[in-house]
């Protein structure tokens, strides 16, 4: 008898000698290797969607900030969750698989496992950035979820934000906890008409510069800006780097994470002082602001001043709605918060702060804990979630002034501006400019909240990452035996000085942190860490 899972599998053969993770952000490598890796992702959103009762699952093909020779996939849970961590170690070992037979024997075992029903609903939706690669893999993806018979929906290109937003809103359907209407039309209707309703009729001044990363970004901002309010009343936007007709173009000289990792604005920026620019990375799930004053010097105002931004505004709503006795609010960060957002955000705004290790679904299950939870990388990932306590104590609140009633007023569209399914760079870029437009505050100002510490990001290239391991958030080193004294001994020496080493999730490198009062310290100090962990 002829076997489905086995045939697909025949069709996409793995490369010889590959070894495949799905890490923090899925599996991501270069895309002439993960024809395999998709296929056997298709049948594992089956199996996923068949043991949530046929709800449905996501795939999003992307490499995000990545080169455009790479590609990736990763997938998403009922509500717009990252995969379940026992899942991911078995996609992990259904993509390291030698023969399409030992593939199909492994999709068999996971459903006795489970107790899978195999003729069961299985529902899944599809979305992919803009990389040349993406119709190819999106083929290996659908041949693995014909095998497995699911039900599929296929949404074309989408940023990896209204992936999970169409999931989301796909599953809470008719349910009292309804997201949205599931399509993309009905996220811009969404994130259109709270942006309007959370600027309730202020302006924000000057106008937006929005670098694109040459990604999806660009058209889906476009199609956006067609649902905000017109640039007399609102926002003024102009979209820069949106050239996705020449794919290889994606994240080069551009994007969130050239800006952030260069500390500069993209060589083509033309804007001039004191214009708010930011830049969205190339499924725009993540987003950082930046400027140059008066005497061109750059300033980033990175994941860290979204937090402390977001979370200042949110306090103050809070406290005027008078709802500060029932609602605590809490900031979620990584060991990669620069020290002084940390200390601003527990001394000036008086609120708790986390630290979680890197990735988006520890802080996003740290956040989880809390009344509401502000949580974001440096790099810009990030978002707000509030727990269905706080939305039923806003929900039922009565205010008892018209200062209440106007704050809680903006307190519930900035609710339904945020994405709390992800982190999503054009949600978290309209939240910022609300906040700055009732603020009444320029860029400036937003920087002058604190300084940030003078530090340096390194990557040191070892010959095995695995041999360090870390605890504390990953702020510690147990091993290799002795290095974590020898780092200490070496941020002694230094004023202010903080600094870490972990193995990457996501590239073969260790990663050095170091912050310090000054420049010239905070260098020294990477440099030092780094011949450590060399
Ligand atoms: P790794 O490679 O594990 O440091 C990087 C980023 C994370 C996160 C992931 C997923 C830094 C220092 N690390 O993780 O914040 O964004 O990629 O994309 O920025
Ligand atoms: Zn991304």
């Amino acid at each position: 008898m002829a076997d489905p899972i086995a045939e697909a599998a025949a069709k996409h053969p793995a490369p010889e000698g590959v070894v495949y993770t799905y890490g923090t952000a899925g599996f991501r490598t270069k895309a002439q290797v993960l024809d395999s890796v998709m296929t056997r992702c298709g049948l594992i959103a089956a199996l996923r969607s068949r043991l949530h009762k046929g709800k449905w699952i996501g795939v999003m093909i992307t490499a995000s900030h990545n080169p455009p020779e790479d590609n990736g996939v990763k997938l998403v849970e009922p509500l717009g969750n990252m995969l379940q961590e026992e899942w991911e170690v078995l996609s992990t070992t259904i993509a390291n698989k030698p023969s399409p037979e030992d593939v199909s024997k492994y999709y068999q075992e996971i459903a006795s496992k489970f107790s899978i029903d195999l003729s069961s609903p299985a529902r899944v939706v599809v979305g992919r950035d803009t990389r040349a690669s993406g119709p190819r893999l999106l083929d290996c993806v659908l041949d693995g979820l014909k095998a497995a018979g699911a039900e599929i929906k296929d949404c074309g290109f989408m940023t990896t934000p209204q992936l999970h937003y169409i999931v989301r809103s796909l599953n809470t359907e008719g349910t009292p906890h309804a997201y949205g209407t599931p399509t993309e039309q009905g996220y811009y209707e969404k994130f259109g008409a709270a942006f309007k309703a959370a600027l309730r009729g202020k302006k924000p001044s000057g106008s937006l510069t929005v670098d694109c990363a040459n990604g999806v970004g660009g058209p889906k901002l476009r199609e956006l800006i067609k649902y905000l309010p017109p640039k007399e009343e609102g926002l003024e936007i102009h979209v820069v780097n949106e050239n996705v007709i020449k794919p290889e173009s994606l994240n080069v000289d551009c994007g969130a994470d050239f800006v952030k990792t260069n500390q500069r604005a993209p060589p083509s920026s033309k804007v001039g002082p004191n214009d708010r620019c930011c830049s969205l990375d190339g499924d725009a799930d993540r987003v950082v602001f930046y400027f140059k004053d008066s005497n061109n010097s750059f300033h980033l105002l990175d994941g860290d001043r979204i937090a402390t931004l977001v979370a200042s505004f949110l306090g103050d709503l809070v406290r005027q709605a008078g709802l500060a006795d029932s609602i605590t609010i809490g900031v979620v960060q990584t060991a990669y918060a620069n020290g002084a957002a940390t200390q601003y955000v527990e001394k000036t705004l008086k609120l708790k702060v986390d630290c979680t290790p890197t990735g988006v679904k520890y802080l996003h299950h740290a956040a989880e804990m809390l009344s509401i939870g502000v949580y974001f990388e440096a790099n810009g990932h990030g978002t707000v979630i509030f727990s269905q306590d706080t939305l039923d104590s806003i929900a039922k609140h009565e205010p008892s002034s018209p200062g209440q009633k106007e704050a809680l007023a903006v307190l519930v569209a900035v609710i339904n501006l945020i994405n709390q399914a992800v982190g999503d760079a054009l949600s978290d870029m309209l939240l910022v400019e609300v906040v700055l437009a009732h603020k009444n505050w320029g860029p400036q100002e937003w920087l002058g909240t604190y300084t940030d510490l003078p530090n340096r990001l390194s990557k040191v290239v070892v010959d095995d990452r695995r041999k360090f391991q870390a605890t504390d958030a990953e702020r510690r080193l147990v091993k290799p035996e002795g290095i974590q004294k020898k780092i200490d001994e070496e941020v002694a020496k230094v004023r202010q000085g903080r600094s870490f080493a972990r193995a990457s999730g996501t590239e073969d490198a260790v990663r050095v942190y170091a912050e310090a009062a000054t420049r010239t310290e905070a260098d020294d100090l990477a440099r030092k860490v780094s011949e450590l962990v060399k």
